[in-house]
């Protein structure tokens, strides 16, 4: 059984997670407005992700005898200056959501409920693999710069580079 303060903390990890997909779902269909089909098809997948890991935490809460509430969404921005911008806000809001999950493990541990403690370990690991892409993508749009033929074979090769291996 899940204490009070635990499965209100768990309700909006859910709300996060739902907020990201949404974020990254925008961020997919900027892109691909612009033509850069590879980094749009990478923000339908992580805006994918982010979903499935929303489903994770909404059965994991009612298997254990809460109630996963379903939020409501924020409206994300749906234009982006660059693609560097895009990439900053994607390792921004990782950050933001690396601060939330570890927020969600101390008050596991101060309520001592040592099974969402480990549950959450899955997210901390998650994030450590998130964070890292998201920089090193933006080191590689450094050193493309304005390059045009550069950002060309950016948006061939990101197809490859996957945001998270579930
Ligand atoms: Fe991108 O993060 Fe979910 O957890």
């Amino acid at each position: 059984m899940l204490t009070k303060k635990v499965e209100k903390a768990l309700n909006k990890q859910i709300e996060i997670e739902a907020n990201a997909s949404q974020f990254y779902l925008s961020m997919a269909s900027w892109a691909e407005t612009k033509g850069f089909e590879g980094v749009a098809s990478f923000f339908y997948r992580h805006s994918d992700e982010e979903r499935e890991h929303m489903l994770k935490l909404i059965k994991y809460i009612n298997e254990r005898g809460g109630h996963a509430i379903v939020p409501p969404l924020e409206k994300p921005p749906k234009i982006f200056e660059c693609l560097s911008h895009v990439f900053k806000d994607l390792l921004n809001h990782e950050i933001m959501v690396t601060k939330e999950i570890n927020k969600v493990v101390d008050i596991c541990l101060k309520d001592k409920d040592y099974t969402t403690h480990n549950f959450m370990q899955w997210y901390v690991a998650e994030q450590i693999e998130e964070e890292a892409l998201a920089r090193h993508i933006l080191d590689k749009l450094k050193l493309i710069a304005d390059d045009k033929g550069g950002l060309y074979l950016f948006d061939r090769d990101i197809v490859n580079m996957n945001p998270t291996k579930n």
